[in-house]
């Protein structure tokens, strides 16, 4: 096997209403770039509690990657929202692709409540808002399969010395909005553009900036 470090990035399948997930539309064109001396894989995961989990523990093993990025749909985010924590908690407004629909149940029992990414989340704020990318630092991942898939995988990075994660939710892209004239949108172009610079960002910096993003809502 190769020593190249790996970067395992996972986008998503349709949910709900949708016939596309914009997650794995971007995640997809990634597949195998080399980033700072990463080499991207880019995994399918299903939007579904369990078989997600069981996706990616086998994508774990296969690539054993140093660093996670996990990226999904969150339609009506009007940017790109790179999520500060994953809490402990599975509350599912919609059933999953498997009918279930798990309601105030832990992603791990006995886990700890939340955990912070691990990924130097500001710097990658700034580094996407200097190339002009509608970003921002989100401090809520939901409580749906995205939550879970970010909670899980920060929890594998905490057993494993050198390994971070993290996870980005992005908007719709155009053409899922064109009857929904409400809802905002990001072009594919643009998403894949900030999560390579977010990829960069990630694999060249440990220690994150101390730069103001809070907000008071
Ligand atoms: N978004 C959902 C799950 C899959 C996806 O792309 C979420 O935000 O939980």
């Amino acid at each position: 096997m190769s020593k190249t470090p790996r970067i395992l990035l996972t986008g998503f399948t349709p949910f709900g209403n949708d016939v596309i997930n914009p997650s794995w539309e971007a995640v997809r064109l990634l597949h195998d770039e080399r980033i700072a001396d990463h080499r991207v894989v880019a995994h399918l995961l299903p939007t579904a509690f369990d078989d997600s989990r069981r996706e990616l523990e086998a994508a774990m093993r296969e690539v054993a990657p140093s660093i996670l990025i996990g990226v999904g749909l969150a339609g009506g985010r009007s940017r790109l929202s790179i999520e500060r924590v994953a809490i402990n908690v599975q509350d599912a407004r919609l059933p999953d692709n498997t009918g279930a629909q798990p309601i105030d149940e832990p992603v791990l029992a006995g886990g700890p409540a939340a955990y912070f990414s691990t990924l130097p989340i500001k710097a990658m704020l700034a580094a996407l808002q200097a190339e002009g990318l509608p970003v921002e630092i989100s401090n809520t991942a939901g409580t749906y399969v995205c939550n879970h898939i970010a909670y899980l995988m920060l929890h594998e990075a905490a057993q494993r010395k050198g390994m971070r994660a993290g996870f980005i939710h992005i908007p719709y892209l155009p053409e899922q909005v064109v009857h929904l004239p409400q809802a905002p949108s990001m072009a594919k172009q643009d998403v894949v553009r900030a999560l390579t610079l977010a990829m960069r960002v990630a694999a060249s910096q440990v220690i994150d900036d101390k730069l103001g993003a809070g907000t008071l809502d």
